[in-house]
């Protein structure tokens, strides 16, 4: 496990060293806004240490998982979105672009896109 991996753009968010339009945040995880939208109300739920995927964070510690869902319920609420998706894709071939474990927290819409 690492904290932080220095060529990764959510560590940087994290870290607060670029912007993002943040919908919450708590002592295991962040989420903002995806920069690319996919559905009317999509954002990401973002661990704050660095693992690839939601598996490796789940291996290293499964109550960051839990952490994720919870944060990403509580902003879907939030903003209007009881009824959402959750996203993680795993490995690049599945779509995966981002090197550090993110759920997509999709809302908005009856399909709320069934691409990702
Ligand atoms: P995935 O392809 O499943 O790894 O999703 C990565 C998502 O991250 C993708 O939907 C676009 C988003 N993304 C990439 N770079 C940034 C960034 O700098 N800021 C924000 N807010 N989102 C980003």
């Amino acid at each position: 496990m690492s904290a932080t991996s220095d060529d990764c753009i959510f560590c940087t968010i994290v870290a607060g060293e670029i912007p993002a339009d943040v919908l919450g945040r708590t002592e295991h995880a962040i989420a903002f806004r995806d920069l690319h939208p996919q559905a009317p109300f999509h954002a990401l739920v973002v661990p704050l240490d660095h693992h690839e995927n939601v598996a490796a964070s789940a291996a290293a510690d499964p109550a960051v998982v839990g952490h994720l869902v919870t944060l990403a319920d509580t902003i879907a609420r939030e903003s209007g979105n009881p009824d959402y998706r959750l996203v993680a894709n795993t490995g690049a071939a599945a779509g995966q672009s981002v090197f550090h474990t993110h759920f997509h927290v999709l809302g908005g819409s009856s399909r709320m896109t069934e691409t990702l």
